[in-house]
């Protein structure tokens, strides 16, 4: 039995979503102009992002995202649990999101919100998944890398195929509320992009401040907080002890992908991502 129930093409993983919820999330949730919303494709760096911003919000102040699951801080608007929390929040609203951009709330496009979107090299995205994904209920189990490979270029994975969301969201490059960040960027020069995503947020952080934003921010300090480093997560979902801090590093594709899965990944990725300007992809 396959573990997704299809929504317009893409695939959710049945034991957290719900159809009517991603149909409401579409269609009837109201983003409002002072709401700051994360999006991404899985395993891009998204608690990453959202324990920055925390930090940012709190002035470095661990108290937060160390009292607090990273899930209920942003919650998910596509999700069960992350859904009814943010309809019923007043104020200007932090969140989270997988959905892709044909998917996303309508009411956006109406908006004023910010969007903070972050892309990783998609092979990275796809070995983090493959050893996530393998450790949950979330999707079918693979037999082998080269299985998820084929599932990876094929969109045929949770919330739809890399290369549509990427380019479903990289059309909003040029608005004023959104912000295009990468994963390679963040692991190469962290502090600059924390100053990006202050001067987008519109905060301004001390030089100590921003120092603590680093040091909890950090993949050690975020694999030793509960609260951020997934051990809470419900027992129906996990299968075999889930790790969302693995390695934290970019590259890691190499040590996984044979030659031949290489060129294949290369062969699909040009012919998906032609047109995009030459050093808009910050990896090798
Ligand atoms: S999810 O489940 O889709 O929301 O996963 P997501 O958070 O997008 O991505 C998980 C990967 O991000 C890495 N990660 C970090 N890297 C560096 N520094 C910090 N602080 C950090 N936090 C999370 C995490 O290790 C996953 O990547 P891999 O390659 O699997 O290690």
């Amino acid at each position: 039995m396959s573990a997704y129930f299809w929504f317009e093409g893409i695939a959710f993983p049945a034991i957290v979503y719900k159809r009517e919820i991603i149909e409401e999330s579409r269609d009837k949730f109201v983003i409002r102009d002072e709401d700051t919303v994360i999006v991404s494709y899985p395993k891009s760096g998204t608690n990453w992002l959202i324990e920055i911003v925390c930090l940012i919000q709190t002035k470095g102040n661990p108290k937060w995202i160390q009292s607090v699951p990273i899930w209920d801080r942003s919650p998910w608007i596509e999700t069960q649990r992350g859904f009814p929390i943010l309809i019923n929040k007043e104020g200007p609203r932090f969140m989270t999101s997988h959905l892709p951009f044909h998917l996303f709330p309508k009411s956006f496009f109406r908006s004023k919100a910010k969007v903070i979107y972050i892309i990783r090299n998609p092979r990275d995205v796809l070995v983090s998944g493959y050893f996530f994904q393998g450790n949950t209920n979330l999707v079918d189990n693979p037999e082998s890398l080269r299985t998820y490979i084929e599932w990876f270029l094929k969109g045929n994975l949770p919330y739809g195929s890399w290369f549509e969301h990427t380019r479903g969201w990289l059309s909003m490059r040029g608005n004023d509320n959104f912000l295009l960040l990468s994963y390679e960027d963040m692991k190469k020069n962290t502090r600059g992009t924390i100053e990006k995503i202050c001067d987008f947020l519109g905060k301004k952080l001390e030089p100590d401040e921003l120092d603590l934003v680093l040091k909890y921010s950090s993949f050690q300090a975020m694999k030793e907080n509960k609260m951020s480093n997934f051990s809470l997560i419900s027992e129906d979902i996990i299968t075999n002890g889930l790790v969302l801090m693995r390695k934290g590093v970019a590259g890691d594709w190499k040590n996984h992908f044979t030659v031949t899965e290489a060129e294949t990944f290369d062969k699909v990725f040009q012919e998906k991502m032609a047109g995009f300007p030459p050093g808009l992809f910050p990896w090798k």
